[in-house]
């Protein structure tokens, strides 16, 4: 029988959307000036809103963001191996193969479940030209120890940062870390322009580079520089964008507010654990992901993801299967059974409860008590 508290489905997540009258004022001017893409003025205004508010010096937005990951990878011209993690969503590992790169995976650490740095070291070979971490969850990697490792091998390094959006280290943005961050802005994230993406580099000469590769290489009318690719954003989604800009700040309170209320009653619930959060972060909250140890809890993951199902609440198992279990990865060296035992354990351990700025608290009590009392 389904919950009576639960009468309408609950998702993992549901996106926020700005206020249709506003929204409207915007698609007039779109309606009046005929200029509807290809750089125009909402797209350039939106490029400098966010980089404000993001704390970054340069972006580049794009129409999402798997293509600003290839791009990423095409702008630094990396070829030969990656190391990155098997622990994400397909597209991190999808932006290597479809430039010809060799995956290479290695493993995640234990309390964040990012890239563990002091296994790196140990997947770099002569072949190896850049690794790709995730701030998983937008849980910060260890930057420092990454980018250690990555001066001493003479490595790039481009963050998937599509969980990361607003995400800071003693004030400083998160994106401005390695050589490039790409963002998603997906309907499912904390900010979302529909479909989206970015990427954040460092200095200019590279912002043009980004550019021209996102629309088809063209520097001017007659000039193809690179063969780029079609990676715009249009101008509709980048005015949805400028007025999503001016309610992210409420989303995240709304998420943070979720985020306390499942921390604090599921504290005590044996063999239900969470990521820790570091003082000097600030987090946007984008997901709430809970790993389950079956002995202590006396349930396995699989049985409170079905057991939530059958209440109406659908949680998502990201990141499971793990990329490495997927036909186009599980025959590679780093792949295989046993090489990667954290992400391999944390894969069938994690649930990603519901977590959305509309989400009622009394719903959250409802998700979290159903959860304390199963067994
Ligand atoms: N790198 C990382 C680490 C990523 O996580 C992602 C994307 C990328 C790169 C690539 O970025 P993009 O190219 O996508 O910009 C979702 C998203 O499609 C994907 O963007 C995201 N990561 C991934 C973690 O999750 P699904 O297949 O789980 O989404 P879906 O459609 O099942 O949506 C989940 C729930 O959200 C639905 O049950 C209902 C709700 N929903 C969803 C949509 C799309 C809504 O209420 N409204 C909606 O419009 O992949």
């Amino acid at each position: 029988m389904i919950n009576p508290d639960i009468k309408v489905p609950i998702f993992v997540t549901q996106p926020a959307l700005p206020p249709l009258n506003e929204f409207v004022k915007y698609l007039e001017k779109i309606w009046d000036s005929k200029i509807i893409t290809n750089n125009g003025p909402f797209h350039c205004q939106f490029e400098e809103q966010l980089a404000s508010y993001l704390g970054v010096k340069y972006i580049s937005v794009f129409a999402n963001g798997t293509i600003a990951l290839l791009t990423a990878l095409q702008t630094l011209q990396i070829k030969g191996e990656v190391i990155t993690t098997p622990f994400s969503f397909v597209a991190t590992s999808h932006s290597l193969l479809w430039n010809g790169i060799n995956p290479v995976f290695s493993d995640i650490d234990k309390t964040y479940l990012n890239l563990d740095p002091y296994k790196l070291e140990s997947a770099i070979t002569s072949e190896t030209r850049a690794i790709i971490p995730v701030h998983v969850y937008g849980n910060p990697c260890d930057i420092n120890a990454i980018q250690k490792i990555a001066n001493k091998y003479d490595l790039k390094v481009i963050y998937d940062a599509a969980h990361a959006f607003g995400v800071k280290i003693d004030g400083n943005s998160i994106l401005n870390f390695g050589d490039l961050s790409v963002l998603s802005f997906h309907a499912t994230k904390v900010f979302n322009t529909i479909e989206g993406g970015a990427i954040v580099c460092h200095d200019q000469q590279t912002k043009e580079r980004i550019d021209f590769l996102k629309n088809f290489g063209f520097a001017d009318e007659v000039t193809v520089v690179e063969p780029g690719i079609n990676g715009k954003l249009n101008e509709i989604q980048a005015a949805y964008g400028l007025l999503q800009l001016k309610s992210v700040d409420t989303y995240i309170e709304k998420r943070k507010n979720i985020t306390e209320t499942y921390r604090t009653l599921l504290r005590n619930i044996r063999g239900i654990s969470y990521i820790p959060q570091l003082d000097n972060v600030r987090y946007a909250y984008p997901y709430f992901p809970i790993l389950i140890d079956e002995q202590d809890f006396g349930k396995s993951r699989d049985e409170v993801y079905e057991f939530l199902k059958k209440n109406n609440i659908f949680g998502r198992r990201y990141f499971y299967p793990l990329i490495t279990q997927f036909p186009n990865y599980s025959h590679l060296p780093s792949a295989r059974a046993g090489n990667l035992p954290v992400a391999e354990e944390m894969a069938k351990r994690v649930l990603c409860l519901p977590i959305f700025p509309d989400l009622e608290i009394s719903k959250v009590e409802t998700i979290s008590n159903l959860i304390a009392n199963m067994t």
